[in-house]
């Protein structure tokens, strides 16, 4: 029998733009799927990793690259992506069953750097509504060994124009980056093994290094589509149901390459969010 789904998440959700479902997943089932796609990365990743590993490399990065898109080959990664608990979640959540358009796997090995604050819908460009991701926790994970952070609220915002913060790739993937707003705080998640955290598309998130010396940051991770979506960006086909049945039509490619963000203005003392320039493109996963 499915577990239900608790007010308190859907509560949280709503206000805060994400929820943890503490023990959505068994400690046993964190366990198989570190043990199967630490053994894939570390077999060269079947083709799943992004850049190809290289056992040799300095970067923690490059030797263990995130996978991306295994449930377009691998049983497991798609068994993840349309497990019923996800799905009965992610109606909830959204008020209609999702679509699921992707899969990732991230090892973030010892001293691993972390990903820069982002909004998903920057590059999935699910419309109309906006996408969802439900974001699987394969062993403990805190601040040490670079939880994910993000931003109560900013659910509720525009896309935004992301800015180049010189440096910051000493620490992040790329000098690019989200900016916050008046008031607006990143929060770190701290999760057990099992534990889901779903958020909204539009949500500021990222995750910070991981400065352990021995510990990896394993994490599973699904990306969706609301049910009202009739476009995402092209990266992201093909489009599943949560049944595991592929979408032959009425989702469209979004036609646009890039699009418009958000920028903050100060307007008579205030600070406001004024539409303008274009967001990157969608090319990769996010
Ligand atoms: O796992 C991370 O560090 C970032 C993942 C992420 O940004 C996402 O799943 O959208």
């Amino acid at each position: 029998m499915l577990p239900m789904v608790k007010e308190s998440v859907i509560t949280k959700f709503e206000r805060d733009g994400y929820a943890v479902a503490e023990g959505l997943f068994s400690a046993e089932e964190a366990a198989d799927w570190r043990r199967y796609f630490m053994e894939m990365v570390e077999r060269g990743g079947d083709g799943w990793a992004e850049g190809g590993v290289d056992p040799e490399h300095p970067d923690p990065l490059r030797r263990y690259p995130r996978l991306l898109q295994p449930h377009r080959g691998d049983p497991i990664a798609f068994g993840y992506m349309t497990d019923p608990r996800i799905s009965e979640h992610l109606t909830a959540l959204a008020g209609g069953e999702p679509l699921a358009v992707q899969t990732m796997v991230y090892f973030k090995a010892p001293g691993s750097r972390g990903q820069n604050l982002h909004q998903d819908n920057t590059y999935l460009k699910a419309k109309p509504g906006t996408c969802l991701a439900a974001w699987t926790a394969l062993e403990d994970i805190d601040e040490e060994n670079g939880c994910m952070v993000v931003v109560p609220g900013s659910q509720n915002l525009e896309i935004m124009c992301q800015v180049e913060r010189e440096g910051l790739d000493l620490q992040q993937w790329t000098n690019w980056e989200t900016p916050l707003g008046p008031g607006q705080q990143a929060v770190p998640v701290h999760m057990k093994a099992g534990d889901c955290l779903f958020f909204n598309g539009s949500l500021i998130h990222g995750s910070g290094m991981n400065r352990t010396e021995d510990r990896f940051r394993v994490t599973l991770i699904g990306h969706y589509i609301s049910a009202e979506a009739t476009q995402v960006a092209k990266y992201y086909f093909p489009v599943y149901r949560m049944d595991g049945t592929r979408v032959e039509d009425g989702i469209e490619m979004d036609p646009v390459h890039g699009g418009p963000c958000g920028v903050y203005v100060e307007r008579d003392g205030r600070t406001v969010i004024e539409m303008t320039g274009l967001a990157e493109e969608a090319t990769s996963a996010h």
